[in-house]
């Protein structure tokens, strides 16, 4: 991967420290339960944000299974769209968790694109009340959004919506590691210069 194309790629994420609903972007992105039909947190949140109309274009959607992505209107929110995405319960690491909450993030993206929404905002899926340690959590959702913004230049910015001061540092972290290390690769793979 060439350390130009990641540093490019890592310009357009943002870490935000705020409430996701008054996030005036295309999608955001609610961690929800595979009912769909709302719940405390972040869910509980943007449902009351929206307005009622949005429980009533959930029940339409006959539920979420887990690390997969269902995309509904924002109605009284400043995004227009909602992706709703159902992480995965921490248990012990052991039950393909990691993988979970990747595809996660992967499909909210994918579903994204499919309507040409270009601004994403996402809040620590799964890290409340599904019980993630956050900072792997922080440093699959960073390293899923870079690979997606690399592989898809049309996404023009993801925000990683954060909530508490030790989750933001968490992520920034995630995002300087993620170019050193590519930094680092670079050196070693570029070719010797020519004597
Ligand atoms: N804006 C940004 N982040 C928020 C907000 C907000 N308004 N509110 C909470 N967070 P959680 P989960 C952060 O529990 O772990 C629900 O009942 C919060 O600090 O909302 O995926 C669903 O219905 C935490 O870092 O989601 C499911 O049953 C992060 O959002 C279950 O909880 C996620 O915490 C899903 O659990």
């Amino acid at each position: 991967m060439a350390h130009n194309d990641l540093a490019l790629a890592a310009k357009k994420i943002a870490v935000y420290r705020g409430d996701i609903t008054k996030m005036g972007v295309d999608a955001i992105v609610n961690a929800a339960n595979p009912t769909l039909l709302g719940g405390g947190g972040v869910d509980g949140a943007i449902h009351r944000a929206a307005g009622p109309e949005l429980l009533m274009e959930c029940r339409s959607l006959h539920g979420c299974a887990v690390g997969r992505a269902k995309i509904t209107a924002g109605y009284d929110l400043p995004a227009p769209f909602v992706i709703h995405t159902v992480g995965p319960i921490w248990e012990d690491g052991k039950q393909n968790e990691s993988q979970k909450l990747r595809a996660c993030y992967r499909n909210s993206l994918k579903l994204a694109l499919d309507y040409q929404l270009t601004t994403v905002a996402f809040p620590a899926i799964s890290t409340g009340a599904y019980g993630y340690p956050k900072a792997e959590a922080a440093e699959i959702a960073v390293d899923t959004a870079l690979k997606f913004l690399l592989a898809h230049p049309a996404l023009h910015k993801i925000y990683f919506v954060v909530f508490d001061g030790e989750t933001e540092a968490l992520y920034r972290e995630s995002l300087e590691r993620a170019l050193s290390i590519s930094d680092e690769d670079s050196k070693t793979q570029s070719p010797s210069p020519a004597k």
